[in-house]
């Protein structure tokens, strides 16, 4: 059990863990609330603890004691702990590494895990233009050339979404954008022998590993 006390608060990051898991939300605030006032590493502390917290409540659902809704629920409590932290997150506050393109390809309209990921992607410093669902490839490739960006994250849930990201990575290079836009794959159908037939540079089904792509791509 890690215990930190600073600034007068007692913070339990193993509390905190699981009380996300059981989507205590009052607990929850209150604790981010403490984490916040405390400042130091605590923010950061807080934000892997809600993380920790996601897994939990994903074996729940997987055991039948949570539902559909509570997955919803559950999304909507990690990108509003993850939007309340993120001043005090990810080194300096306020701080803007780069601008990315995000969205869940044409024909899929799931959402939970492509919206938890953006609230990670925002917290370490990236901006992210978050296109919605069921985006076509020529939207995508519209608005990655709007905005100038150089790296593209799709997700999809749905074995269908393999087809759509192919079929979005093709759109790219048919508009000559390919060579300088890095294209990260993520989501339940994902696997390196999938990112292969999509033609991406990199795939991840964890939020956590796909921010350091993202970070690293924008970085170098
Ligand atoms: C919730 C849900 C819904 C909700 C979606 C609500 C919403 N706003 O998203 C509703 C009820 C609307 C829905 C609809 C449908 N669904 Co549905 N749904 C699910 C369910 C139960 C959970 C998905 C989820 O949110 N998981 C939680 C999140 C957090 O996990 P995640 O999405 O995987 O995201 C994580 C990682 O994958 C990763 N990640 C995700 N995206 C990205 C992107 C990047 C870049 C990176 C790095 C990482 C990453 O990080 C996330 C955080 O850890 C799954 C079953 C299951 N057990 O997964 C079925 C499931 C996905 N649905 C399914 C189906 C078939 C449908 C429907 C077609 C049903 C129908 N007949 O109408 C429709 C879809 C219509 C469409 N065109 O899209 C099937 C898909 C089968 C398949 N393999 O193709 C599943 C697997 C259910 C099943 N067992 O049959 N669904």
């Amino acid at each position: 059990m890690i215990i930190l006390k600073e600034a007068g608060f007692l913070i339990d990051f193993e509390k905190l863990k699981t009380a996300m898991g059981n989507l205590d939300e009052d607990a929850v605030n209150e604790m981010l609330d403490q984490a916040i006032k405390s400042g130091g590493e605590n923010a950061d502390r807080a934000l892997a603890a809600c993380q920790d917290g996601m897994e939990i409540i994903g074996s729940k659902y997987e055991t039948g004691e949570y539902f559909v809704a509570d997955l919803i629920y559950a999304g909507d409590l990690m990108t509003q702990a993850a939007t309340l932290l993120k001043p005090q997150t990810g080194g300096k506050a306020g701080e803007t590494i780069g601008k990315m393109v995000f969205c869940t390809v044409k024909n899929d309209i799931h959402d939970i895990g492509k919206n938890i990921v953006k609230a990670l992607l925002e917290v370490a410093g990236i901006e992210v233009v978050d296109l919605g669902v069921d985006v076509a490839p020529d939207t995508i490739v519209a608005a990655v050339k709007d905005n100038g960006v150089s790296v593209l994250a799709l997700s999809g849930v749905l074995t269908l979404a393999i087809d759509s990201m192919k079929a979005t990575v093709e759109a790219l290079t048919a508009a000559g954008l390919r060579e300088q836009v890095k294209v990260l794959i993520g989501g339940a159908p994902v696997t390196a022998e999938n990112s292969k037939l999509v033609g991406a540079d990199a795939w991840s089904m964890s939020a956590a590993e796909g921010v350091a792509i993202c970070r690293n791509w924008l970085a170098g």
